[in-house]
């Protein structure tokens, strides 16, 4: 039996399935991952001048002039053949939940029900001071530049975007939910990730712990591969649709 049909095989059986995605579930969108050299979000800057507390307070026009960048590519993807096949997951395992480290919003788009946020989204916003929540239109930047970010009517701090920076905890609704689930799923499906930011990269641990069965589906190993039942080696896109296609050909075999 080849790997595809074991993956295929451990899910038919699966009652409780989480799929953790990382930025290389987004890339056939058009979305940039991080650490793909060269044309990765991080390559031209570090990640420590942008994705942090430090970072915004130094300079806010070029962080908040960055996440306007980002959201514009965001806003001007679709999600893929990958995001929708998670999706149509939901008619085939009877609870499917995605627990993302991606800020774009697209598993929504997609049609995936559950999805929680480990690390926030870039089109939901807040104040630096005090986390008050504001409604805004997400403002977009085709070109990258500095632009000042508003003002927090409530306290007059900086607005910025709803995004776990480094160095910040994670949501605790959605991450112990997120620890919760990975203890008791009977398959995680990890995809896209390289496996090396925390404590999101320590929930397939958790899970094999559990008892559950590993499924990767990435392009090239992991930090995480050594964890896996199952490397599926290749694009999300295609490497979960050909999953979830066979699928339906079991159920309706
Ligand atoms: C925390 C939101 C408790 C913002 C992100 C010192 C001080 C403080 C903390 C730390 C510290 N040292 C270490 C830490 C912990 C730190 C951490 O893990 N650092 C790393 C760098 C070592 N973590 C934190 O700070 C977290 N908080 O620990 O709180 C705390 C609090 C205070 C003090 C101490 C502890 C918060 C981390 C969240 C940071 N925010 N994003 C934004 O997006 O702007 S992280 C961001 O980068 C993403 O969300 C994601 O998590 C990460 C990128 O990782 P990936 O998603 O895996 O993407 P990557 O590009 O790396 O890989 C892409 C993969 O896809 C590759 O494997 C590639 O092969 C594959 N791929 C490519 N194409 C495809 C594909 N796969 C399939 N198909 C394809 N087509």
């Amino acid at each position: 039996m080849d790997e595809l049909e074991q993956a295929v095989k451990a899910i038919l059986q699966a009652e409780l399935l989480v799929a953790a995605t990382g930025a290389g579930m987004s890339k056939e969108s058009g979305v940039p991952t991080f650490r793909e050299a060269q044309q990765g979000l991080w390559a031209r800057y570090r990640p420590e001048e942008l994705a942090t507390r430090d970072g915004f307070r130094r300079d806010p026009a070029r962080v908040w002039g960055w996440y306007n960048y980002r959201r514009h590519l965001v806003q001007s993807s679709s999600p893929h053949a990958g995001h929708r096949a998670l999706a149509r997951l939901e008619a085939l395992v009877p609870r499917v939940v995605v627990v993302t480290q991606n800020v774009d919003g697209m598993h929504q788009r997609a049609g995936s029900h559950t999805v929680l946020e480990l690390h926030g989204n870039l089109s939901r916003f807040k104040c630096f001071d005090h986390g008050h929540p504001v409604r805004l239109e997400p403002p977009l930047a085709e070109v990258e530049g500095s632009v000042e970010p508003p003002l927090c009517e409530q306290c007059g701090s900086n607005i910025r975007p709803d995004v776990v920076w480094y160095g910040e905890s994670l949501p605790p609704g959605a991450y112990d939910e997120a620890e919760r689930l990975a203890r008791r799923c009977d398959v995680m499906l990890v995809v896209g990730t390289s496996g090396l930011v925390y404590p999101a990269a320590g929930l397939p641990l958790l899970a094999r712990a559990g008892g559950a069965m590993l499924i990767e589906v990435n392009v090239v190993p992991s930090e995480l591969t050594r964890l896996m039942d199952i490397f599926l080696r290749g694009a999300a896109g295609q490497v979960l649709s050909d999953l979830v296609t066979r699928l339906e050909a079991a159920r309706e075999g």
